[in-house]
Order: structure tokens, then C-alpha cells, then sequence
């Protein structure tokens, strides 16, 4: 059995959305963020000790603790995906291509989009009331100066990329899709896909699919707020 150490409204969802496509058994251990810093609790520090979501265990291999969702989807694909039915067989450009958007996502898409989130509480508490202006002021400059073109030119990247195909990787969903469809969700707050109809329709599809509702059913919806 696999356990998904799952951190409410987390990139862990992407986890248990491809555990339900390979149809693998799981249980889901749910963990909730502290309300102040939307940091994960000390408790998820005890599996992995760097304490992040998601981080699963296999007890079907000796209780094995994997994390990093990157090398948790390798795991999953290579140990839970005997027909290789999530990804392209090794070898060939298909598979290349299902590698680079399997490892673009953490490596190059999500930094400034975290950068962003961290930048956008610099006027907000517990930043003393005080400093907030300083914090407002120095966060406007880092958006304008980089973030801002930085993070358009990954959605016009992205965008002209899925009007090549259908999806990420290629005309066959994979699990290449599953693993971004987290930066486009995170994007998709706060009209950030206004002018970019392939990334909506991609999130479209991906809602469609009976894999990604089962796995709102167990670990909730990301929102970002
Ligand atoms: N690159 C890592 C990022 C892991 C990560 O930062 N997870 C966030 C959840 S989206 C987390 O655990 N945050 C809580 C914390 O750092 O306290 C991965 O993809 O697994």
C-alpha cells in the first residue's frame, strides 16, 4: 500500500490525481497548514526531514520514503506502471519530451511562481504595520523588474507549446500533464490565464478527466487564495 503524506491544498494532489489514473490502492494521511505561516506542521518532519509535501511510503517496498514530486512520479511510474500507460517508453524524443515537462514544472515553472506568493506577504502580517509600505514598495519592483516578464514568458512558452498538441507531451495525456497542470492552477487564480486559451482548455480537460475528480474527492481542490 502506498500512503501519500498529503498537506491540505498542496501539490500533493497531483499525487494522488496519478495514483487514481494508474488505479494503485492508497491512503491518504492528511495534514493540516499552520493558518498564520500556511507552513506544513512539524509532524510531516517525522517521515522526511525536511518536513515537505508530498512525500509517500510503499510498504510494498520495505516502507520506502520517497520525496520531491518529480522523483515521486518516477517512482510511481516505474514501480505502478507496468503498461506504461502514464508515460512514453525510454528511449525515443516522445520520451524526452515527457522528461523535460515532468521535470520543467518544479525546476523552471514553479520558483517565481513561489517567489510570487512569498513577495505578495511582504504587506501583509506579521510583517510589522510599519514596514508594510517598504514591503509593498520592494515587492512592485520585484514583480515589474522580474517576475512579471519572467512568469509571462513561461505562459506564452506553455501556451504556444499545447497549440503544437493537445497535451504537455505530446497527443497522449501523461502523466507530464498531471505534474504541470499544478503551475497552470496556480496561475489560473486571479485572472493570470486571461489571454491564454490553451492553458484554460488544458486545465478544462484535465478537470474532465474521472482520475482528477477522484482525487479532489480525497485531498480537496488546490485554491489558491
Ligand atoms: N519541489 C518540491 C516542493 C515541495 C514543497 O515546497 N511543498 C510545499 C507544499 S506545496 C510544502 O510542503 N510547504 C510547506 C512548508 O514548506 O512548510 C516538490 O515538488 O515536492
Amino acid at each position: 500500500m502506498i500512503r501519500v503524506h498529503h498537506l491540505e491544498n498542496s501539490r500533493s494532489q497531483r499525487v494522488l490525481w496519478l495514483l487514481e489514473e494508474l488505479g494503485t490502492p492508497y491512503e491518504v494521511i492528511e495534514y493540516q497548514r499552520d493558518p498564520q505561516t500556511l507552513r506544513a506542521p512539524e509532524s510531516l518532519k517525522v517521515i522526511h526531514p525536511l518536513g515537505k509535501s508530498p512525500v509517500i511510503s510503499d510498504d510494498s517496498r520495505d516502507g520506502r520514503v520517497v520525496a520531491e514530486s518529480g522523483a515521486i512520479f518516477e517512482y510511481l511510474l516505474d514501480h505502478h506502471d507496468p503498461d506504461a500507460r502514464l508515460r512514453p517508453s525510454p528511449g525515443g524524443v516522445a520520451y524526452e519530451r515527457f522528461r523535460f515537462w515532468l521535470h520543467h514544472a518544479e525546476g523552471t515553472a514553479m520558483p517565481p511562481l513561489v517567489m510570487r506568493l512569498v513577495f505578495s506577504r511582504l504587506a501583509k502580517p506579521p510583517v510589522p504595520t510599519l514596514i508594510r509600505p517598504l514591503g509593498r514598495l520592494f515587492a512592485k519592483g520585484v514583480e515589474q523588474k522580474f517576475l512579471g516578464p519572467e512568469i509571462r514568458s513561461l505562459k506564452k512558452y506553455w501556451e504556444a507549446e499545447l497549440a503544437i498538441a493537445e497535451w504537455f507531451a505530446g497527443e497522449c495525456f501523461s502523466a507530464a500533464d498531471i505534474q504541470m497542470s499544478f503551475p497552470v492552477l496556480a496561475l489560473e487564480g486571479r485572472g493570470g490565464l486571461e489571454g491564454y486559451p490553451k492553458l484554460q482548455s488544458f486545465l478544462d480537460r484535465c478537470r474532465k478527466r474521472d482520475g482528477y475528480r477522484r482525487a479532489v474527492e480525497q485531498g480537496g481542490e488546490f485554491e489558491i487564495s
